[in-house]
């Protein structure tokens, strides 16, 4: 397979510096060398570029912190996305979570003006589906998701135009930790989720069987894998910790039921944060986690 890595060095859409530095983390912990060992052919495009938070004004007009480089960076990402040749996988990596507003967005783009049926299988801690009028803390990093929707800020509800992600083709999991009024959203909005309970209860296998069913009809699969979803004592390094998450093997095994089903066609990794690390090791297990997702066999 021909895949692209695109960085996104984002930090203004969470509370916390140093998500910035995930693509170096990512790339230092050799993203680009274990999937050409799987036999790809793995080109890295490079970083799309994003504003210092100390060069810019935080208060960008719309209300929103930094609502206008995250939108910026958007548009860039969905142009790089949507130009790249059929067949490559591009796997985008953060940067916070705000990343896939353009990651989705491009992606639902690439060949069709008017945009695929994008299913989005989206591992986290969080359903990061708050709106500037209900979020707690302000971050755009626990939008995305109702961005994609078109809720919450018209101008990044419209970096596909005028296409939208249908609430009914996404599917979370490892779910744990979501705000009062973001859960009556997520509510109303029938999306489909697998909370930590629901792993516990039901277990990883039966989870991804049940998702790929539920997204049979869509055309593109998308998987946004958020460093936070697994549990703190595997990802230390990440900006919201939430105790009692995925562990590595449901992580890993999650990914390997995905590789097996051939039907993923994009990948995120966001929200690893180097500095909240200890010597790398979230980079290095969301760099496995990506290998699962492409092909690591055991035997
Ligand atoms: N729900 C909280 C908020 O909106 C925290 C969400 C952000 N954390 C993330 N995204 N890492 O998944 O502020
Ligand atoms: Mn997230
Ligand atoms: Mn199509
Ligand atoms: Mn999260």
């Amino acid at each position: 397979m021909n895949i692209n890595i695109l960085g996104i060095p984002m930090d203004l859409g969470a509370g916390r510096r140093g998500v910035d530095m995930g693509p170096s983390a990512l790339r230092n912990a050799q993203l680009c060398q274990r999937l050409c060992e799987l036999g790809h052919q793995v080109k890295d495009l490079g970083d799309v570029p994003v504003a210092l938070p100390e060069t810019i004004d935080k208060f960008s007009g719309s209300g929103l912190d930094f609502r206008d480089p995250i939108l910026e960076a958007g548009r860039a990402t969905v142009e790089r996305l949507r130009g790249l040749p059929d067949g490559v996988f591009p796997i985008t990596i953060g940067g916070d979570h705000s990343i896939a507003i353009g990651t989705v967005a491009g992606n639902a783009l690439r060949g069709s003006a008017e945009g695929h049926r994008m299913g989005l299988i989206w591992v986290d801690a969080h359903t990061d589906f708050n709106t500037p009028e209900i979020s707690p803390s302000g971050n755009i990093h626990g939008m995305p998701v109702a961005q994609l929707c078109g809720l919450g800020d018209a101008d990044l509800a419209s970096l596909a135009g005028d296409w939208r992600l249908d609430p009914r083709d996404i599917v979370m999991i490892g779910i744990r930790s979501v705000d009062p009024k973001e859960a009556a959203l997520v509510r109303e909005h029938g999306i489909k989720i697998y909370t930590m309970k629901d792993v516990d209860q039901l277990g990883m296998t039966r989870i991804a069987e049940e998702a790929l069913e539920y997204l049979s009809g869509v055309d593109r699969l998308h998987v946004s894998y958020d460093a936070d979803a697994l549990d703190p004592s595997v990802t230390p390094g990440t900006g919201t910790p939430i105790p009692g998450g995925l562990s590595y093997r449901e992580g890993h095994l999650l990914m390997e039921l995905l590789c097996e089903s051939g039907r993923v066609t994009s990948l995120d990794i966001v929200e690893v944060n180097p500095i909240l690390d200890d010597k790398n090791k979230t980079a290095e297990v969301m760099v496995a986690m990506a290998a699962s997702l492409l092909g690591l066999r055991i035997l």
